[in-house]
């Protein structure tokens, strides 16, 4: 932008209480949602708490205020599947995935940290034949209470807010039922946030006072920080339920700073939460690092704590929940040349926090919606301090500046306080910088021991499953549908690893209309590759076969496309195909699979340059080249058909 000069270079922005104060504070959140958490719980324990400290933990890094995490439903919601508490009707269990774990955590850092649960995806039963959970609303209200009250019984986890349905249709009727069960069930201190979508919900809000009273919140994703007239009329607090989503580089800081400030500057949204709260999902799964930090590598103990997390400390580390936004014009808005400012104050007046940030357009761009051009130029920003801050005598200054084009960052550093006199001072800002001007005293730049160096992920692998609890879903396997989960094997097997859903689940995407399960694993760059795993179908409720398969591309909402080499194994009919894509339309070979048994068989394939080779319990099945598969990409593992098979002695390797 060419450099505007003018009087208004230095303007005044008066902060004052006089006339009243703006609306609450509820809090800077993550995500952690479409199995974006999966691969952190097997961190080792110092990186990983060094990780859950960077998120959580107060005065250390983004000292998250909101935790929000999905309701798993064993179907695909962005990068993966979380299980659900439910898998069928009769069955209820809290020890899956790895959300409680996140959320004990995150307590233990932060006592006072919100959560907020929300489902994407649910299990076939849910449905009962329909594509949408509405079919039921007690069945579905139900099933979302238990979760609520699993959490208490079993974590001692007091869940704060629960919402609808992620991105997709709401129903009033069971928007009332929900808050109608949770009120008889002992939860009408759980407060409903509708309903993670648009902003469409304010107009039913507005015209139905039952709908008004069961909710408090309404939650818009990606707002681009604007609201509706409607969403205001609603006196509801309006929140960017989900936001951010943008590569964790420089621009993606640029990005979540901005949003910080302008939902509540131009949108008077009170809470903003990132999806994700931590990218931990194999790349290039989609979305890769859309989040506040990076931890990819449980096997070597590496992550990065990137931009977001510093931006994120510039507001949590100096602001409570329950704090209030000044008013619009009286500690609130946009600046004159570019950027924007929100001053917010604790409940007994007694500490001031203002944020200042002068993101260039080009330089926070989020993922979504479109940003309108705008300009930032340098200029100076007078500050009087009014009302019951007129007696304010200096502000600590936190200082970020993003650096592009081989200039470093400078990400959340102490700079020696602003002086006042007379509530009066001044602070010259440039381009892509945020300034958080503060009575508050503490704030820290958390600082991890040294960080081991990044390695791939190891080979030889193998899992015998023994290592886990009853129920947890295997580490190292991103499943992209179905739900795995470690059970009692039959004598012989000790604790083996178990497709679980039977029936395609209500879906949040199109991947789970395919009717497979498949899990992922290892590398995307993996190339010549030995898989080997001993499997069986179940006696009921049982898959029509088992796969396992190298040189896999296409994850997430896109699983249904995967492509590589698929080998897939009937017992029941005896039979193998052997495909260039999950859906089996690209057929390599097929044929009768004789040393394939009721019980366990071992499976192997073996892909080495165009060779592939498949073995069923040591009987070779084909040897023959492969020309048109793909180059690289993970191992996988899975079934024809949902329905339930066992794994075991699961064992990965360079090809031999
Ligand atoms: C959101 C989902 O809610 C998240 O789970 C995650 O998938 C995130 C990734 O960016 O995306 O869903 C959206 C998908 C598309 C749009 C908005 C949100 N869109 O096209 O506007």
């Amino acid at each position: 932008s060419a450099l505007a000069v003018g009087p208004w270079r230095a303007t005044t922005y008066d902060f004052d209480d006089s006339n009243g104060l703006g609306r609450q504070f509820d809090g800077i959140g993550g995500l952690s949602a479409g199995a974006s958490s999966k691969l952190l719980v097997n961190y080792p324990e110092k990186e990983r708490s060094e990780i859950l400290d960077y998120l959580f933990k107060p005065n250390f890094g983004a000292s998250l205020q909101i935790l929000k995490v999905e309701i798993g439903g064993d179907s695909q919601s962005t990068d993966g599947t979380e299980a659900s508490h439910m898998h069928n009707i009769w069955d209820e269990n809290y020890h899956r995935g790895y959300e409680w774990w996140l959320m004990v955590e995150a307590k233990q850092r932060n006592p006072n940290i919100k959560l907020y649960g929300l489902p994407w995806g649910f299990p076939a039963w849910i449905g009962d034949g329909a594509t949408n959970p509405y079919q039921n609303p007690e069945v579905t209200a139900d099933y979302v209470v238990r979760w609520i009250s699993g959490a208490k019984t079993v974590y001692g986890l007091k869940i704060d807010l629960i919402g609808i349905w992620n991105e997709r249709p709401y129903n009033i009727t069971y928007i009332k039922t929900l808050r109608f069960m949770l009120d008889q069930r002992g939860f009408s201190n759980v407060r409903i946030v509708v309903a993670d979508g648009k902003w469409n919900i304010a107009a039913d809000i507005l015209k139905d006072p039952g709908l008004a009273i069961a909710v408090d919140f309404i939650g818009c994703h990606y707002p681009g920080s604007v609201t509706t007239d409607d969403a205001l009329k609603t006196g509801k607090q309006l929140w960017s339920s989900e936001d951010f989503s943008t590569y964790n580089n420089e621009t993606g800081g640029g990005c979540w700073a901005r949003i910080l400030n302008r939902n509540y500057a131009l949108g008077h949204m009170t809470s903003t939460i990132s999806w994700s709260l931590i990218a931990s999902w194999y790349n290039p799964l989609p979305f890769f690092r859309d989040g506040l930090m990076t931890a990819v590598e449980p096997w070597s103990g590496h992550y990065s704590v990137d931009t977001p997390i510093w931006l994120s400390a510039h507001t949590t580390q100096f602001t409570q929940v329950g704090w209030k936004y000044l008013e619009h014009g009286a500690g609130v808005g946009m600046l004159k040349g570019g950027g924007s400012y929100v001053a917010l104050v604790s409940p007994d007046k007694k500490d001031l926090t203002i944020i200042v940030e002068t993101m260039s357009h080009n330089h926070s761009l989020c993922v979504r919606p479109r940003l309108p051009e705008y300009d930032v130029v340098p200029q100076t920003m007078n500050i009087h301090l009014k009302g019951s801050f007129g007696n304010i005598k200096q502000l600590n200054i936190w200082y970020s500046k993003l650096g592009f084009d081989g200039e470093t960052s400078i990400m959340f550093q102490k700079k020696e306080a602003l002086q006042l006199t007379n509530g009066m001072g001044s602070v010259s800002l440039g381009a892509d910088e945020v300034y958080t001007l503060t009575t508050v005293t503490t704030g820290q730049k958390g600082q991890g021991d040294l960080l081991p160096p990044s390695k791939p992920f190891p080979l030889p692998y193998t899992d015998n499953f023994e290592s886990y609890a009853i129920s947890e879903e295997p580490y190292n396997l991103a499943p992209q549908t179905g739900s795995f989960e470690v059970v009692a094997g039959d004598a012989g097997h000790g604790k083996v690893m178990r497709q679980t859903v039977v029936l395609p689940p209500v879906a949040w995407c199109k991947a789970d209309a395919m009717n497979k399960s498949i899990g992922m694993i290892g590398n995307f760059s993996w190339s010549d590759i030995y898989v080997e795993v001993e499997a069986q179908v179940g006696k009921i409720n049982t898959a029509d076969s088992v796969f396992i398969a190298a040189r896999v591309q296409n994850g997430g909402c896109r699983s249904q496309l995967a492509r590589g080499i698929f080998f897939f194994v009937s017992p029941l009919l005896q039979q193998y195909t052997l495909s260039y894509d999950i859906a089996g339309t690209q057929l390599l070979a097929s044929g009768g699979a004789p040393t394939a048994a009721l019980g366990w068989n071992n499976i192997s394939l073996l892909v080495s340059g165009t060779q592939v080779r498949g073995q069923v319990n040591g009987k070779e099945l084909f040897l023959l080249q492969a020309p048109n598969s793909t180059h690289n990409g993970f191992v996988a593992i899975g079934t024809d058909g949902y329905g339930l098979a066992d794994f075991d002695n699961f064992m990965i390797s360079t090809a031999h």
